[in-house]
């Protein structure tokens, strides 16, 4: 072997190794720096001598070239969900169930943390990593190959000199809670939308299609079963454990067996608490009966084994005091009461600190008075909520809230209109804090995407009194930029450069942009169809534009009286003076096409689309989009952690489309 290739293998042992310390035994022995400065070695020493390189090099982990789509992967073995326990009473039934499925046979159980992440298989072929995939609909998942191998904790190649023919692990990708925190703020920093929880960010980064991107997000993965026993002489559930980690994987510590239901219950409820400490989240236990052949005997009902099920922990709730309920005021000026909390509460691994209160009716219905300890529950783990107040812990000093008349941000009047939630803030023009939200909603991906023009640098421009009106960023000027707060000449030129980017987005995205009640991005697409230029839209009489399908005269008058208002008329022509493009390329409406004249519903959390991605997709091939399910809906796409819609649906009957599925009936994938 020549010196350089014996370079290069000894380079990949070290850095397998300290991977493997890293991320499977959690023990390092040198810092991130030194392994980064060894992989780049590696890493020059492959790219100069391409012959050097192999298939389960560490430089591998880094990503390579972007796809076009996932192919679809048939589990051999059907990936099984698990059915749910929500109390130890449920637990004991279980056990009622396997005892007495298995006669008088004692049963050992293992218990596992449920770790709160993605499902995934992995496939080794002769000891190579060569399929990676997605649980999907349990039958069949994405081939997420690329994006698996940048998984840390994934083995590129088993640590055995003797590979079975084919093997296949199973385990869950996760990302730690610190290393959720630190990607989302650099999503907040970009002027992005935080992901709701980690295991949402580790999901779209699996779903990336170019792997160097899910290769920064620093996935972790814990295996905690094998696919097939084929091949193997594994007796037991222990047995299958061991010899993951003696192939590589990392396995979860926390793993131990038990005899009985109560030593089972006992250790689960060890955990109720104890798992905030944890670094990752997890949403419950796994309990499995340990022996193969009692889990054979036991068997599955069509989508999940009898022989496990999963505890749930209960809902999270806490108990604090609202110290104090500060008004919000939004772009078009709404007032929302927002309960700050002291002290700040941990939920769902988060610190939460305030909640919506919405409007003055739930305050009122819930008797919410500043001053009351309350109940904080967080729905769907995700949004923090004040679920009730406690009368009976009052001291007589607590405060029924009412709306001041005057709007919190700028003094001005605030009025209600009969039909409204709450009173809003009569100062359109110059509230700073109206004019601070359409300033950030101008800015958002889906309208002007003007990446780094988020709350923070939206708030400065106003406080700063640099901008008016949204058409105002048009005539920021670098020196301007580079005296606010934490900006530096680089950043400040990359976000004119972004300003001016945005000039050309056309006049749906535009229109979405100019904060107009009524007008979000279906409408706003809608809207541009209809009359491709700003000059026809103008000319565009109130019933032309209630014409349009969808609108009605309420939106009609709100588009009207914007544009023919004196801001309206400011704003085109600042907007024309500024060079932004003010029409639409007219796109071809599709006459035929899987979504011509069909009504979609989007709901839940979707990967790679935003929800008003998609609408705007459904538009686009000749579709509608709608915002409720009915009889008249003809498909719904349906994202993680889909509600009621997704139960309309289904009580109707309405079609329901995975995003992938969607993705294909389109022909986007
Ligand atoms: C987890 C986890 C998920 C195997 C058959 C039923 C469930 N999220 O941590 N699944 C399983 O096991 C499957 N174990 C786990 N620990």
């Amino acid at each position: 072997m020549s010196k350089l290739a014996q370079r290069a293998a000894e380079l990949r042992r070290l850095l397998d190794h300290h991977n493997y310390q890293y991320y499977v035994e959690d023990k390092p022995e040198i810092s991130d720096k030194e392994f980064d400065r060894l992989l780049k070695e590696l890493e020059e020493l492959e790219a100069a001598h391409p012959e050097l390189a192999t298939p389960d090099s560490p430089t591998r982990r880094v990503g390579g070239q972007p796809i076009d789509g996932f192919k679809t992967v048939h589990h051999r073995i059907p990936m099984l969900s698990i059915g749910k326990a929500f109390s130890a009473d449920e637990l004991r039934e279980f056990d009622g169930r396997v005892r007495k499925a298995l006669g008088k046979q004692p049963v050992e159980y293992v218990v596992e943390l449920k770790i709160d992440g993605v499902a995934v298989s992995l496939t080794y072929t002769d000891g190579l990593l060569t399929l990676g995939a997605t649980r999907g609909s349990g039958k069949a998942g994405d081939d997420i190959t690329e994006n698996l191998k940048t998984v840390r904790g994934v083995p590129l190649r088993l640590h055995t000199d003797a590979p079975p023919k084919s093997f296949e692990a199973r385990g869950e990708v996760y990302m730690s809670k610190a290393d959720f925190a630190r990607l989302n703020e650099e999503v907040a920093a970009r002027g992005e939308e935080r992901y709701a929880n980690p295991r949402n960010l580790s999901s779209g980064s699996l779903k990336q299609l170019d792997s160097r991107l899910t290769a920064k997000r620093r996935l972790r993965l814990f295996s905690y079963s094998v696919g097939s026993l084929e091949g193997t002489t594994l007796r037991t559930h222990l047995e299958a454990l061991a010899l993951l980690r003696e192939y590589g994987f990392p396995v979860n510590p926390e793993i131990r067996s038990f005899d009985s239901i109560d030593e089972v219950i006992a250790y689960c409820d060890s955990w109720s608490e104890k798992r905030f400490d944890l670094p990752y989240e997890t949403d419950g236990m796994v309990i499995k009966v340990n022996d193969f052949e009692q889990q054979r005997r036991l068997g599955a009902t069509n989508k999940e084994p009898r022989w496990a099920t999963a505890y749930k922990f209960e809902a999270e709730q806490a108990i604090t005091t609202i110290r104090e309920i500060k008004v919000e005021v939004g772009k078009y000026g709404e007032l929302t009461p927002v309960a700050h909390f002291d002290p700040p509460v941990q939920l769902c691994g988060t610190t939460v600190s305030r909640a919506t209160l919405h409007n003055a009716a739930q305050i009122e219905q819930k008797d919410i008075r500043v001053g009351d300890s309350v109940i904080v529950v967080k729905r769907g783990e995700i949004i923090p909520h004040v679920e009730q107040s406690l009368p009976e812990a009052r001291n007589g000093k607590e405060k029924v809230f009412q709306f001041s008349k005057k709007c919190p941000a700028c003094g001005a009047a605030t009025a209600r209109e009969p039909a409204a939630p709450t009173p809003s803030c009569t100062n359109t023009a110059a509230c700073p804090a109206q004019l601070q939200g359409r300033l950030e909603s101008f800015a958002k991906r889906e309208r002007m995407n003007i990446e780094g023009l988020g709350e923070a640098i939206a708030e400065q421009l106003v406080e700063a009194k640099l901008v008016e009106t949204v058409a105002d960023i048009y005539r920021l000027k670098l020196d301007q930029l580079v005296a606010l707060d934490r900006m530096g000449k680089k950043s400040a030129q990359n976000l004119l450069d972004e300003i001016e980017k945005s000039k050309t987005c056309g006049l749906a995205r535009l229109l979405a942009g100019l904060s107009i009640y009524g007008v979000g991005e279906t409408m706003a697409t809608l809207l541009a169809e209809a009359f491709p230029s700003i000059d026809l839209l103008l000319a565009a009489t109130k019933d032309e534009l209630a014409g349009i399908k969808g609108f009605g005269p309420k939106r009609a008058e709100s588009i009207y009286t914007f544009f023919h208002s004196p801001a309206g008329e400011r704003m085109v022509s600042d907007l024309r003076a500024a060079g932004v493009k003010l029409t639409e390329d007219v796109k071809a409406k599709p006459t035929v096409g899987p979504l011509v004249g069909k009504t979609v519903v989007a709901t839940g959390v979707l990967k790679n689309y935003s929800r008003k991605d998609i609408e705007d997709v459904v538009v686009r091939h000749g579709g509608k989009a709608a915002g409720s399910v009915s009889k008249k809906t003809d498909y719904v796409v349906a994202g993680e952690d889909a509600g009621s819609k997704l139960d309309k649906a289904r009580q109707l009957g309405v079609p329901v489309l995975t995003e992938q599925e969607f993705a294909r009936l389109i022909g986007a994938s």
